[in-house]
């Protein structure tokens, strides 16, 4: 056994949290072999039920799972972290609109950059998760200009499993046939899940799905599948979104073959505006590094919708303008 990694959680005590650390003291993120110390974040108001989530992480007696610790304090939570997932965030209220969560949210992922600036390993990898994910990983990377950019990442790889999920369905193929899935833009409604390039067993999926399903059916599915789960379920998705942000951490550290989609800091790539954080095609060569899939063809319908989520994203960044140093 080699020396733990320090992977700090914030809003370790909500939904996602609770799905998500059990895996992660497991080894499911670094492997059997790779003890974990856990660093949890939450408000002081959530401590008491941390505690709870804590007993329970002792009692499951993990081999892998070297510490637990718990703070309210971002500075001390962070400290020499190696891998952080940011999913505390106040969530959206009844009659809240997106731009009023943004507002809410915006401060703390600002407190959280310079936090993260201030005290995390230079070699980080940041998961943003809270929403509206993409702005505020854009308020915490610009806040952290010490470490890399594309150490900081928001999470689209829900959206990026549930097409693929979704596409297997469709075609009767089995989900690890799909490759070359991508979703481009915000984690929001605007998002572009685009199979122009995907393929399933090797032949274009475009093809076996049909452009009709994927227009008229898949595209709206994709979007709204958030909404769909609140309403089935009567809360939002939990399980699925910590497995999508284990899969994401695990192939950013560990490296993958097919491509991946993660919100990153466009350095202008496909016509994007420098700086945004658009999620983009990428693969991943291990050690928390990502490269973004370069010269895909892009037709009209494609242009057209990656400039729309592009659109919302500059509207998002300009309502946060205060909070970018
Ligand atoms: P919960 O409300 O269950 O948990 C959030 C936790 O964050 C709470 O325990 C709260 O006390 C804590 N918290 C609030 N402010 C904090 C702060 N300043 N510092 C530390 N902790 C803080 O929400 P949950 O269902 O776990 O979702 C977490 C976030 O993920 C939400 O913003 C949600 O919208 C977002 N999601 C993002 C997804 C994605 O694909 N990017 C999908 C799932 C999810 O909707």
């Amino acid at each position: 056994m080699t020396s733990p990694i320090k992977i700090a959680v914030s809003g370790a005590a909500g939904q996602i949290g609770y799905a998500l650390l059990f895996r992660i003291a497991s080894g499911q993120l670094f492997g059997e072999n790779r003890p974990v110390s856990l660093s949890l974040l939450e408000i002081p108001s959530s401590l008491p039920a941390l505690d709870g989530v804590e007993m329970e992480l002792n009692d499951c007696a993990f081999p892998t799972l070297a510490g637990v610790s718990k703070s309210s304090d971002a500075e001390t939570a962070f400290g020499d972290a190696h891998v952080i997932f940011l999913a505390g965030a106040k969530p959206r209220g009844p009659g809240m609109e997106r731009k009023d969560l943004l507002a809410a949210n915006a401060a703390v992922f600002s407190e959280q950059g310079k936090a993260i600036n201030a005290a995390a390993s230079k070699y980080v990898n940041v998961l943003v998760v809270g929403n509206p994910a993409n702005t505020n990983c854009l308020i915490a990377q610009q806040n952290a200009p010490d470490i890399s950019p594309r150490r900081f990442a928001a999470m689209t790889r829900l959206d990026h499993n549930r097409a693929a999920a979704m596409l297997a369905e469709k075609t009767g193929a089995k989900v690890a046939d799909v490759r070359k899935m991508i979703i481009w833009g915000n984690h929001s409604l605007t998002q572009y899940p685009d199979i122009h390039h995907a393929e399933i067993g090797g032949k274009p999926a475009m093809e076996l799905a049909g452009e009709k399903w994927y227009k008229e059916t898949m595209i709206p599915a994709v979007r709204k599948r958030g909404a769909a789960i609140i309403e089935a379920r009567g809360a939002s998705s939990a399980a699925s979104a910590a497995s999508a942000a284990l899969d994401h951490v695990r192939d950013w550290a560990r490296g993958c073959d097919d491509y991946l989609s993660m919100g990153i800091v466009s350095e202008g790539e496909y016509g994007i505006e420098s700086g945004l954080v658009y999620s983009y095609p990428v693969k991943c060569t291990g050690k928390g590094e990502s490269e973004i899939v370069a010269d895909l063809p892009c037709g009209d319908f494609s242009a057209e919708k990656m400039k729309e989520s592009e659109t919302e994203l500059r509207e998002e960044r300009d309502a946060v303008r205060h909070l970018l140093p």
